[in-house]
């Protein structure tokens, strides 16, 4: 199927850079950088985390992930330290442990300090990363802001000088662009250096892709989920020599498809995986009831490792992750759940059955195999060299998960539905955010629905980052009124957006935020907007927090306030909103006997 899709839409610049040359350039490199012997891999004698792994898998021993990276170095280095000690005084050990830099590490280390800043972990020089391994024997996991960023090669040298042999994320390749930077021919040529960097490495190191990072948290099909690994497994593995593993869960939050995609990627695995990240979809802000939610997602976990290893370790996300950034007590408090789970688990597993799930993950299987085959074949058809990796990589990103899920899909075709298929094995997270828009929609009066879509009102619908769904919540709500919606698109700049709305001539901007950007964002909106439109109403909602300046807790605070003050108008829920748009709509003369400016 080649519909839509050629070369020089795809590749409209003359030349590429020679991918052979980069390869040549990454590879050489490894003369000089080689992998540290940090803690971990001295203390158990390994040369490598995959080494590590297989050990464990053949044990049968279930490993554990933990997510760390505060703001402020020194505390991460406590963290790295006093979360492996503390869980070693009770008998139970933290295996690795994912270093959540900052997104501002992502650009080249001269631009960093003038660019904004997320809410993860900022380091200077290669000591700062080797300090941080040095601080206890656990596998550092530097899974983003890495591989797939402008900073790809020189981030990758430092995480191996400081021991790490896991370097991330493909996924992040695919799905992410920091704000501000537009050069996406740059950051593949340092991602592929730094691909070529890791594979010429005496020991095997892996190049991870968290999935839901990239396409699978927006494709509405598991199958194309998997076809993603197979993918990635081409582009690292056969055409480069590298070690693809990829790692999924934030999504995944239905129990029986997620086991279902445990097994169903453990069969086509060749490289243990990273981790099973932990279901935070699931998570809200009542942390009793995320109980729950974590015991039933680390079950299903614990129980796919043990009976079909696939090296992944389980990642015990804390109760409050849904508000913030999770502190140290709180990473060691759900760590000592974990591993209480574990030791009470395994006489449950001979209650369970087998058969239906990996009928599932059969089908997940054949799916994701032809899935890839449709997007080698209709790459190929379009003229892109599907052996050239830069062209490959290149090309994934910029057609994007819809578009790739609409072309190569391996569901039958369905106009009606989203993407225009009908999937194979149904991904939840999409079709959920629907449901609740629809839901919202049908709670409103007759009246009011009228009087907004007698309105003809237009909005602008954006995000500050990659979190996407709080947008697919609001266009279908938006939809649902008769709204008509411009996409201002998603990790947009503020000079574009504005500048999208005022030549749109929107009546409104819709904005999501999660990444502790909203304020500085909002701000240089409202002066990009500029005089004109100094009463164009802008709502935002997410998560509306920031470190502060000078903090030494490194953990964000709400500043709500702040950014009403600096001109949006905050929405804690999608019906805040909803009342303000009735609002102008009844301010409003009706639809036709306006003038747009
Ligand atoms: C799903 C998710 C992801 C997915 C996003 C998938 C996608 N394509 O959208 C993935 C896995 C990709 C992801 C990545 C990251 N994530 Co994330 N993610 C989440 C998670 C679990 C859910 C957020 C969400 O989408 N909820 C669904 C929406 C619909 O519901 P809601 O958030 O409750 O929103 C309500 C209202 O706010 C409102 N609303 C939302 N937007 C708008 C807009 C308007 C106009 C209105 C009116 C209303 C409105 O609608 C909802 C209805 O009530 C949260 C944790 C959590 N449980 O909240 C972390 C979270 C937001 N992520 C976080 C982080 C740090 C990241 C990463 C930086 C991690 C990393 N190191 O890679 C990256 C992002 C990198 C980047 N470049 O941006 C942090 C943010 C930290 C903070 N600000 O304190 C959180 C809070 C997790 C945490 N505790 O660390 N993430």
């Amino acid at each position: 199927m080649t519909v839509g899709l050629s070369r020089t839409l795809v590749f409209p610049e003359k030349t590429l850079p020679d991918a052979a040359g980069l390869i040549a350039e990454g590879r050489a490199m490894a003369k000089e950088i080689m992998v540290g012997r940090a803690p971990f891999l001295e203390t158990y004698r390994v040369g490598s985390e995959i080494e590590y792994k297989r050990q464990a898998m053949a044990q049968g021993r279930i490993t554990m992930h933990a997510q760390i990276g505060f703001r402020d170095l020194a505390k991460s280095r406590r963290a790295y330290h006093e979360i492996w000690d503390r869980l070693a005084g009770s008998g139970y050990r933290v295996d690795r442990y994912g270093i959540c830099l900052d997104w501002s590490m992502g650009y080249p280390r001269a631009m960093r300090k003038d660019m904004p800043r997320g809410t993860g972990l900022i380091m200077h020089d290669v000591e700062d990363w080797i300090s941080l391994t040095s601080a206890a024997p656990v596998a550092p996991h530097f899974g983003d802001f890495v591989i797939g960023t402008p900073a790809a090669f020189e981030n990758t040298i430092a995480a191996l000088l400081s021991g790490s042999t896991s370097i991330g994320n493909l996924g992040q390749y695919f799905a992410f662009r920091q704000p501000h930077w537009d050069d996406d021919i740059f950051t593949t040529a340092e991602s592929l250096k730094a691909i070529a960097l890791t594979a010429a490495q005496p020991v095997p190191v892996i190049v991870h892709s968290n999935l839901d990072d990239g396409f699978a948290s927006i494709f509405t099909d598991l199958s194309c989920s998997l076809g993603t690994i197979l993918l990635e497994q081409y582009i690292v593995d056969e055409l480069l020599g590298g070690h693809a593993a990829y790692s999924f869960g934030n999504t995944y939050a239905k129990p029986f498809s997620r086991l279902a995609f445990q097994r169903a990627a453990q069969k086509i695995s060749t490289t243990p995986g990273t981790m099973i990240y932990g279901a935070t979809t699931m998570y809200g802000p009542n942390h009793a009831a995320n109980y729950a939610a974590l015991a039933t997602y680390l079950r299903v976990d614990i129980y796919g490792e043990k009976t079909r290893p696939a090296g992944h370790a389980v990642n015990p996300t804390p109760v409050t992750e849904a508000d913030r950034i999770p502190d140290i007590d709180e990473i060691v408090d759900v760590h000592m759940f974990a591993n209480r789970l574990v030791e009470l688990d395994l006489p449950l597993h001979s209650l369970y059955r087998d058969e239906d799930v990996d009928a599932l993950a059969d089908q997940i299987v054949s799916g994701g195999r032809q899935f890839k085959s449709n997007v080698l074949d209709g790459f190929a058809q379009a003229g892109i060299d599907i052996r050239n990796p830069f062209e490959m990589l290149l090309a994934i990103r910029r057609v994007g998960s819809k578009r790739l899920e609409e072309l190569y899909g391996p569901g039958k075709p369905d106009p009606g539905r989203l993407r225009g298929r009908k999937p194979l094995v149904r991904s939840h997270s999409i079709e959920q955010l629907e449901q609740e828009g629809e839901g919202l929609i049908g709670r409103m009066t007759v009246s009011d629905r009228d009087a907004i879509a007698a309105a003809g009102l237009r909005g602008c619908i954006a995000t500050t980052d990659v979190h996407e769904y709080g947008k697919v919540l609001i266009e279908t709500v938006l939809k649902g009124l008769g709204i008509e919606i411009i996409d201002g698109g998603i990790s947009t700049d503020p000079n574009d957006l504005a500048l999208q709305a005022r030549s749109s001539a929107a009546d409104f901007i819709a904005l999501s935020s999660y990444n502790g950007v909203a304020l500085q964002f909002v701000t240089e909106l409202r002066r990009e907007l500029g005089e004109r439109c100094t009463d164009l109403p802008v709502f935002i909602g997410g998560k509306l927090n920031r470190i502060p300046d000078g903090t030494n807790t490194s953990l964000p605070v709400d500043i709500s306030k702040e950014i009403a003050a600096a001109g949006a108008i905050v929405c804690t829920t999608v019906d805040g909103m909803i009342t303000e748009l009735l609002q102008i709509a009844r301010n409003r003369p009706a639809a036709g006997s306006r003038r747009r400016v």
